[in-house]
């Protein structure tokens, strides 16, 4: 186990988890901390394949600490935007596949940190909202290109314009959360399922966290090339065609089976 100032780190087999470590201001995310993920997801060791996210205390993380929003000006602004882009790209585009485990409050900023996981778990007593409108201010963290994706830019309007604060069955219904689990139970769902992806075809991961958002993102000509490129790309690395073989001598497993 690793202790960083506001980073709790604890590998599990191939699995490193990573817990936001400031439960005394609900998780919200200084300049501190997302640095602190950026020298993360930046060094990942080799033997680490998946990653899980999530936040110590009653939330996940109260998003933006806004006792250090009042010192920037308009300049400065723009540069701690670019700032988070360039740390939530370092996860969403990182070598491995990251699961949010998510509890309690996932708002504004933390709900753009949870958007930019591939997966994300969330118990019951999750709640996802964007206070950025009510406190005059917008997303800066990539929540205005993540959160639509994920539930639609009509359903981004209304958080930001009218404070709605979505409850995990809707958010799980919405597209927020793509597993709803008891309270308590994120994290250790959150880790079964990165240890399944952890023993994917390491070029299956990239190719889903890396080239399936880019080709969403481009025309269907476009896309339809990308995909045939890394569709050869992927049937050409050894472990594809030796999984291949062991499905045809019945030696793995069926679909369904874990
Ligand atoms: C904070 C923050 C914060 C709590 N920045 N200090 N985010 C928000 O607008 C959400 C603001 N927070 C809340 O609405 C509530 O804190 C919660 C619903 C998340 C949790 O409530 P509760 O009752 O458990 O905690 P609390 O008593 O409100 O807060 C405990 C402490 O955390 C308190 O400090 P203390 O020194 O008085 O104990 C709070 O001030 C502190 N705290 N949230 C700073 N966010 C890249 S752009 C993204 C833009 C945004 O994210 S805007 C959305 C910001």
């Amino acid at each position: 186990m690793i202790l960083m100032d506001h980073l709790l780190l604890k590998q599990h087999d191939a699995v490193l988890a990573v817990t936001l470590n400031r439960p005394e201001k609900r998780n919200a995310l200084n300049d501190a901390i997302v640095n602190e993920l950026s020298e993360v997801f930046t060094a990942l060791d080799s033997s680490v394949k998946a990653v899980v996210i999530t936040g110590e205390g009653e939330h996940f993380s109260a998003g933006l600490d806004l006792s250090e929003l009042t010192e920037r000006d308009a300049m400065q602004g723009v540069q701690h935007s670019r700032m988070w882009h360039r740390i939530l790209d370092s996860i969403s585009f990182g070598p491995v596949p990251v699961i949010a485990a998510l509890h309690g409050a996932v708002v504004g900023g933390g709900l753009e940190l949870a958007a930019a996981a591939h997966i994300r778990v969330a118990d019951r007593s999750t709640f996802y909202a964007l206070p950025e409108g009510r406190r005059g201010i917008f997303v800066g963290g990539g929540g205005s290109v993540r959160i639509p994706r994920l539930v639609g830019v009509a359903m981004m309007s209304d958080m930001m314009l009218t404070g709605r604060v979505i409850d995990a069955e809707t958010g799980e219904r919405k597209g927020f959360a793509q597993y709803l689990v008891d309270e308590g139970a994120a994290m250790e769902e959150a880790l079964r399922l990165a240890n399944i992806v952890a023993q994917n075809a390491p070029m299956t991961n990239l190719a889903v966290t890396q080239v399936l958002p880019r080709i969403a993102d481009a025309s269907a000509d476009q896309g339809l090339m990308m995909e045939s490129l890394m569709a050869a790309m992927a049937q050409d690395a050894p472990v594809a065609k030796e999984r291949l073989r062991d499905f045809l001598a019945g030696r793995a497993k069926k679909v369904g089976e874990e």
